[in-house]
């Protein structure tokens, strides 16, 4: 991928973390893409693609997609609009507009911004930017893979894959990089938040299941239908796709936990994938045999966002009561 907008992140070994966890853990940390989180990978992709000729994009997000396609659009000179619901925290919206991007405010969940990002690309003949459902999204994002395989060295291959779901898009990059350097036998940690948990719901029900609605905090894991690609890939038995719960406490905790042990503030979605590590959970894998007792380094997607300074992390803390 020639001239793409996103960076090569470093792995950095955790001590703390490690600690936690009993063995190595490393992060991908996509926290400090461009844009602010992994999205730029996909999207940076996908509007290089689609957009070049373009006379603007129009993308629905819970914010990080929208920061992404707001950043590749003003790089490749195109106007972006971007359609967020009234979830998505004041800052993201002036984040936004600092990107150059215009703001729609519409509904109350991502799925109604998105209905509202269809209708404008067909009215106004703008280019639609998916936050998670394309193929070429899962492509970008497949990249964090092979520089995940690089990093590593030879002969070293990830004990598992800790990772956030939203609509799934992450997910489908992530099986798609494991594919690429052949390690489809690493076990991927799919982690969401209660009340932000269509993934999971899909997986128990063995079908694609919408929520009646968003409850978690964790708004940028809020789609209310996870993508079909990913719920097929969850069918698949050359994979082993570990779907887990956290509660927005729990990731909230991690969130606080990682910024005293590692110096880095991330949002909420990005904290079910630390909470992983954090809550304990890795070890009760392990005891009830879903994960082998002795495992090989965990590589967790620290996958960023734009959601998240002091003062929310503050109004986060009041309205969980921790
Ligand atoms: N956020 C999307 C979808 O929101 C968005 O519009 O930004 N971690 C972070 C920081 C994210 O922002 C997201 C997705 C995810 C994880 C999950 O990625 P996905 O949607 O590809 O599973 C509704």
């Amino acid at each position: 991928m020639a001239g793409h907008f996103h960076l090569n992140t470093p792995l950095l070994e955790s001590s703390a973390m490690s600690k936690l966890a009993g063995t190595g853990v490393y992060l991908k940390m996509e926290n400090s893409q461009p844009s602010g989180s992994f999205k730029i990978r996909g999207i940076g992709h996908l509007c290089q693609q689609l957009a070049s000729q373009s006379k603007g994009v129009v993308c629905s997000s819970g914010g990080n997609a929208g920061m992404a396609a707001a950043f590749a659009a003003r790089r490749m000179g195109v106007p972006a609009t971007i359609v967020v619901p009234s979830s998505s925290p004041q800052l993201v919206v002036q984040r936004l507009q600092d990107q150059g991007a215009a703001v729609k405010i519409v509904g109350k969940v991502w799925d109604d911004a998105n209905t509202e990002a269809l209708r404008l690309a067909e009215a106004e003949g703008l280019t639609y930017v998916p936050p998670f459902d394309h193929p070429l999204l899962w492509r970008g994002h497949a990249t964090m893979m092979a520089e995940v395989a690089a990093s590593l060295g030879p002969g070293v291959k990830p004990g598992a894959v800790l990772l956030s779901v939203g609509g799934g898009g992450l997910l489908c990059g992530v099986v798609q990089g494991l594919e690429d350097v052949g390690w489809v036998d690493v076990p991927i940690i799919a982690m969401e938040t209660v009340g932000a948990d269509c993934f999971n719901a899909a997986v128990k029900a063995g079908r694609l299941v919408t929520l009646d609605d968003i409850t978690s905090e964790a708004k940028c894991l809020g789609a209310k239908t996870v993508c079909q690609k990913a719920f097929e890939h969850s069918r698949r038995s050359d994979l082993s796709i570990i779907s887990e719960l956290v509660t927005d406490q729990q990731a909230l905790h991690a969130i606080q936990a990682f910024l005293d042990d590692e110096r880095v503030l991330v949002e909420m979605a990005c904290g079910a994938a630390l909470a992983a590590v954090y809550s304990g959970l890795i070890g009760r894998l392990q005891d009830e045999a879903r994960l082998p007792a002795r495992l090989g380094p965990l590589v967790v997607i620290v996958c960023g966002g734009s959601s998240v300074d002091m003062q929310q992390l503050a109004n986060l803390k009041v309205k969980l009561h921790t």
